[in-house]
């Protein structure tokens, strides 16, 4: 991951049985619409993790083994059998449900033990998605050990712009997968120095004092208590030291001066990111000229797809105001801001560049977003923060840092000049036959139409987003309703009874009430959602919050679909979905429905900070089918 590090990374990750090619990130399925992909995955790892396993989480506990993997592509419309559900975990012995696996692995071969086969059927728009590990009370583990890829989806109607020369082509294409690692510094049982560093103790504020991160309380209604936290144990949010770019410790890429399509993912455990794009300081080498912004962005898609209209970021750049105590309003003023799992389609024109020019990617989100904690910011000449359980000041030219995410060096052109440049490039996506047209050519004909919320049959509900504390008295966060099961709090627990059941075909409007201090980017599997708005909200008590305004729009990136959404603190925010099972699917898809849910299908929702998501905030979601 770096030249300077003591010794090679141990990793986990996917490996192309095919082409014995093995990249971290890899390998990347370029898939088609409409166009099926099926794979089927060999578990070979090996029994012991490359990082410390808390057993007291469900999944993780009695016993588990701890190479169970199951594959989840985030971002498909999957059949829930192959969709990687948390319960759908395999082992390299697993031969069916509860034999070496899940209870709900259904997808095996016959025949060849720890094997699963996963079918997609790509019936979404172009887009990044990613494919990544889901196993119960080890993902968090499994994800930052390097079970992602990358997963592109093209279609005939980026095809299209691509072929105009509105959109850059595949040669100038760049996806920036955006992750946070930390290395450890001396061995421990887990590993060597250069290998991968995750927390394994619950710093608690009441029994470490000034150095403590996280609260600890009495258990929540709902929770037994059991005493202190073990070690290992989970850590609310991990938020490491190090930015890793597509696999690489503080990277460059190199671009001449044309367009470029650069496609962002956060594929960071909890860390979000505003970025902004400088010239790189000429007098502090890597570091940014915060007086010279650098080429803007034109956001032209996210996870759910191309957006309506192009929405136009770093022209200037805006970095994000800051509070004393590090906190923000996650209602800006930001730039480009991207939570967990959320992407951001681009193009960036890098004409008006000069080869030899350098420039910096930044990053300037409180850790945790919006609360921030000072702890979390590593930026060159940052204060010495050892006596608060912090890190040391960082050099100049070293790390520790979280805001100087990449170094880009322009180089001569190659070839003929771009025909298009940043202006003529908006004009186009902004008129008519532009975006507006390709939004509309790449959901109408296909019968994704926009979702009415006043339509015939309509369901509206209220979820809630809830902190509370587990039986070892560590902060847990918790998705709920607008009904209290538990006595003082909203927060129901993953494998509560499901209250979202809904028949296939379903179009609901979800009210998601956070009571929490933080934004949690909610992810919804399954089904793409539109945000109709937020508002904020007072009268959390017995009777669920009142909205204290009419609501207000969402972010302009935020247009048409998305699949992961920020919700922010003290907000209810309105998403409208359509529940629907796919359809016509081969043979080999076992049919019927979940083992846990007889005759249902089974998915999940659940927060992507993935700290939370593993504790315990998600939700099943359960859909009937039709029956015909
Ligand atoms: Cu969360």
């Amino acid at each position: 991951m770096h030249p300077d590090l003591p010794n090679p990374t141990t990793l986990w990750g996917y490996l192309d049985q095919a082409s014995g090619k093995n990249a971290y990130l890899g390998p990347i399925i370029a898939a088609q619409r409409g166009r099926p992909v099926m794979i089927r995955m060999k578990n070979t790892l090996p029994n012991k993790h490359p990082l410390p396993v808390d057993a007291t989480l469900m999944g993780a506990d009695n016993g588990a083994a701890q190479n169970r993997i199951t594959v989840h592509l985030h971002g498909g419309l999957i059949p829930w059998t192959s969709d990687g559900g948390p319960f759908t975990w395999f082992t390299p012995t697993a031969t069916g449900p509860n034999a070496g696996a899940g209870e709900t692995f259904l997808n095996g071969l016959a025949g060849s033990p720890g094997v699963a086969q996963y079918y997609y059927p790509n019936n979404q728009s172009a887009r990044l998605m990613w494919y990544h590990d889901h196993a119960i009370g080890i993902t968090r583990l499994n994800a930052y050990a390097g079970l992602a890829a990358g997963y592109l989806v093209t279609d005939d109607v980026v095809n299209a712009l691509t072929s105009a020369g509105i959109v850059p082509g595949l040669g100038y294409t760049v996806p920036l997968v955006i992750q946070d690692k930390s290395f450890k510094t001396v061995a421990d049982q887990w590993g060597q120095p250069g290998d991968l560093w995750y927390p394994s103790v619950y710093q608690a504020n009441s029994d470490t004092g000034e150095t403590g991160r996280w609260d600890l309380g009495l258990p929540s209604d709902g929770y037994s208590n059991l005493g202190l936290p073990p070690t290992p144990s989970c850590v609310p949010e991990f938020f490491p030291d190090t930015p890793v770019i597509n696999g690489e410790a503080y990277p460059y890429l190199q671009v001449q001066p044309r367009r470029y399509r650069v496609v962002v993912l956060n594929g960071s455990q909890a860390r979000f990111y505003n970025l902004n794009l400088f010239y790189e300081n000429k007098f502090n080498p890597g570091e940014p000229d915060f007086s010279r912004g650098g080429p803007a962005f034109i956001q032209v898609g996210n996870e759910g797809g191309l957006l309506p209209y192009p929405v136009v970021y770093n022209a200037p750049p805006v970095l994000i105001p800051t509070a004393a105590d590090d906190s923000c309003d996650p209602n800006g003023p930001h730039s480009l801001l991207v939570a967990p799992a959320e992407r951001a389609d681009m193009i960036i024109d890098f004409s008006s560049c000069q080869p030899g020019d350098r420039l910096i990617l930044y990053n300037d989100a409180p850790a945790p977003f919006p609360g921030g904690d000072p702890r979390n910011d590593y930026f060159t000449g940052n204060p010495d923060q050892t006596s608060e359980g912090g890190a040391p000041t960082t050099k100049p030219g070293f790390g520790a840092n979280s805001r100087t995410l990449m170094q880009i060096q322009v180089v001569a052109l190659q070839g003929s000049a771009d025909p298009y440049n940043f202006a003529s490039t908006l004009a186009i996506l902004q008129s008519s036959g532009g975006l507006p047209k390709a939004y509309h050519d790449s959901h109408v004909p296909f019968g994704e139409t926009d979702l009415d919320p006043n339509g015939p049959g309509v369901v509206h509900e209220s979820k809630t987003l809830n902190e509370d504390f587990d039986s070892y008295g560590r902060l847990v966060q918790r998705v709920g309703t607008g009904t209290m099961l538990y006595k003082a709090t909203y927060g129901r627990n993953y494998d509560d009874p499901p209250t979202e059941v809904y028949q296939d075909g379903q179009v609901v409007v979800w009210d998601i009430y956070n009571t929490t201090g933080d934004v949690h980017p909610m992810h919804f599997h399954l089904t793409n959602v539109q945000v109709l708005g937020h508002t904020p909200f007072d009268n959390v008590g017995d009777q669920f919050g009142t909205p204290t305004s009419a609501l207000t729009r969402p972010d302009a990136n935020y247009a048409g679909w998305k699949e992961t959404v920020r919700v922010n603190p003290g907000e209810m925010t309105r998403v409208i979905m359509q529940f629907s099972l796919p359809k016509n699917l081969p043979s080999y898809v076992p049919s019927g429905g979940s083992p846990r849910f007889p005759g249902n299908a089974e998915y999940v929702w659940h927060c992507h900070i993935l700290e939370h998501e593993e504790h315990d905030m998600m939700r099943p979601l359960v859909i009937r089918p039709n029956l015909t």
